[in-house]
């Protein structure tokens, strides 16, 4: 079932989420959720909180259609261990900012360690776009946008046209 998407600014959006203590089958059926919801959208990545829910669940696809097969990679409770003095610029996006896309600059690799729907331990090292993704992911469950990487007065501009955007939606 796809789930509504939250739009900054909005608290839950802020929040530092809670560790998943345990797997269960709601939080399978959340991650399927999530999956479906980013599918549509579409995205290449979701966290929790932008659906409302705060626990350390993200769930992300990189891989482009030309590319190949889908890989769906759910993360709970997922850890940066390291990540590269190496930096990559990206044109990030938000499905919490619609339509709104600003220059990031973040480690280029980093290995990440996180528990999979099946509840085994996983780790893995990620590049370029995944890596760029992972980290905006995360970002997500300590309650960062990757509008808070940007000048305040940016900042400011995106958040009043999603101030205006809400209003219209509310209206409509
Ligand atoms: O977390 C999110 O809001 C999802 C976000 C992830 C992301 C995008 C770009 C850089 C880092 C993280 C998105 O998916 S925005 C939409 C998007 O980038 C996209 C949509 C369709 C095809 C390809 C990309
Ligand atoms: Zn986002």
């Amino acid at each position: 079932m796809k789930r509504p998407i939250l739009i900054h600014p909005d608290p839950r959006l802020k929040k530092v989420c809670a560790a998943v203590p345990d797997l269960s089958d709601d939080l399978r059926v959340l991650a399927d959720d999530m999956l479906e919801t980013m599918y549509a959208a579409p995205g290449i990545g979701l966290a929790a909180p932008q659906v409302g829910i705060l626990q350390r669940l993200i769930v992300l696809d990189c891989v482009k259609e030309e590319d190949g097969d889908p890989r769906p990679l759910v993360m709970f409770n997922p850890e940066i261990i390291s990540s590269s003095d190496e930096t990559n610029v990206y044109e990030e996006g938000c499905l919490s900012i619609p339509d709104q896309y600003a220059e990031v600059i973040r480690p280029k690799v980093v290995d990440v360690e996180w528990m999979d729907r099946d509840g085994n331990a996983r780790r893995e090292t990620f590049d370029g776009l995944w890596a760029t993704c992972v980290q905006h992911e995360i970002d997500h469950l300590n309650g960062k946008l990757f509008i808070d990487y940007l000048k305040p007065l940016k900042r400011q501009m995106i958040t009043r046209k999603m101030q205006k955007l809400k209003r219209e939606r509310a209206r409509a």
